[in-house]
């Protein structure tokens, strides 16, 4: 039996684990943390949400998901270390208070909780859903490409067997489906915030074309200064830019989807580090990334409140 108190967060856990330590987050905070169940994955496991709310009805909201892509471990292991520190912060720090005081938070810690059993069990460098395709003998589909953003465009590939197989057709994967679904019913979402690993970078739209969006400058300068508050800590460098160019171009992505719905600030964050452990990040270094990353997204979330 694990309480938020023995949980330790400088390791990496299992999807048992993690669903059972938001039990206790939830019992620890029932005031401001509940558990929102949004449906199953392809192979039936419970997909689970996070909402921080101190009342109100549909207050604006911020998204934040994380463990799109199973392999990533180091995302969801810093999406849980930020969960529980806006629970223990709320009522100390003034600006996580005020926060929460005007808007809802929403975190999906394990998005595609299939492929992150799969990593455990069976293949540690798993990145796709656990789908079956027909037709073929190879599993899944990149649920970072399957959102009906540029879907099937450049930067993502119709075969089944890649890594960036985008699906047969937009939305195909219940993973992203179910998010879509609560998105666009909530319909006051006013971040969404796709947290991913490696490379060290905080982008933008659009992954689908290498045009710039309407709100370049501005988010531009939003991730400047969210990225100069990240490295104030342990001075890691981070790049900013939109994601065709600054990493590649990739069509079908979640933060495209998210900004074509309305959604102003739709960010992705590539965290620790540039490839020295890469997907294999060290357990070690899981709190100086999620502490960093905390004051990256604190930013974000302090200029989305106040503008
Ligand atoms: N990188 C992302 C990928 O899906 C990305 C980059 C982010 C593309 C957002 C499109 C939209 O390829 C990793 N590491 O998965
Ligand atoms: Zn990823």
């Amino acid at each position: 039996e694990c309480n938020a108190k023995s949980f330790d967060f400088g390791a990496y856990h299992t999807l048992e684990a993690i669903y059972s330590w938001m039990d206790t987050l939830v019992s620890d905070y029932p005031n401001l943390v509940s558990k929102m169940l949004i449906g199953t994955s392809y192979e039936n496991r419970p997909m689970y949400v996070l909402k921080f709310s101190t009342g109100g009805t549909k207050r604006p909201a911020i998204w934040v998901d994380a463990g799109i892509h199973s392999r990533e471990w180091v995302s969801s292991a810093s999406t849980v270390w930020m969960a529980n520190k806006m629970a223990t912060d709320y009522g100390v720090d003034s600006s996580v208070t005020s926060l929460l005081d005007q808007m809802d938070v929403y975190l999906m810690i394990v998005n595609n909780p299939d492929g992150y059993v799969y990593t455990h069990t069976n293949d540690r460098m798993w990145r796709k859903t656990r789908s079956k395709n027909p037709g073929s003998v190879c599993r899944g589909v990149d649920p970072n490409r399957n959102w009906d953003a540029g879907f099937s465009g450049p930067g993502a590939s119709n075969n089944p067997c890649s890594e960036s197989y985008h699906g047969p057709h937009a939305h195909s994967e219940i993973e992203v489906k179910n998010v879509v679904d609560l998105v666009r019913s909530h319909g006051n979402f006013k971040a969404f915030i796709s947290i991913h690993a490696y490379s060290q970078l905080l982008m933008y739209p659009y992954g689908y074309v290498c045009t710039s969006i309407p709100h370049q400058a501005e988010l531009d300068s939003v991730g400047r200064s969210a990225v100069q508050a990240l490295s104030s800590l342990y001075g890691t460098s981070y790049k900013v830019g939109s994601i065709c160019k600054i990493i590649y171009q990739a069509s079908g992505g979640s933060i495209d989807w998210s900004y074509d719905i309305g959604i102003k600030y739709s960010f992705a964050f590539e965290l620790r580090d540039t490839g020295r452990y890469g997907f294999l990040l060290p357990a070690s270094q899981i709190i100086p990334t999620a502490s960093e990353t905390w004051l990256g997204l604190k930013y974000i979330m302090e200029y989305v409140r106040d503008h």
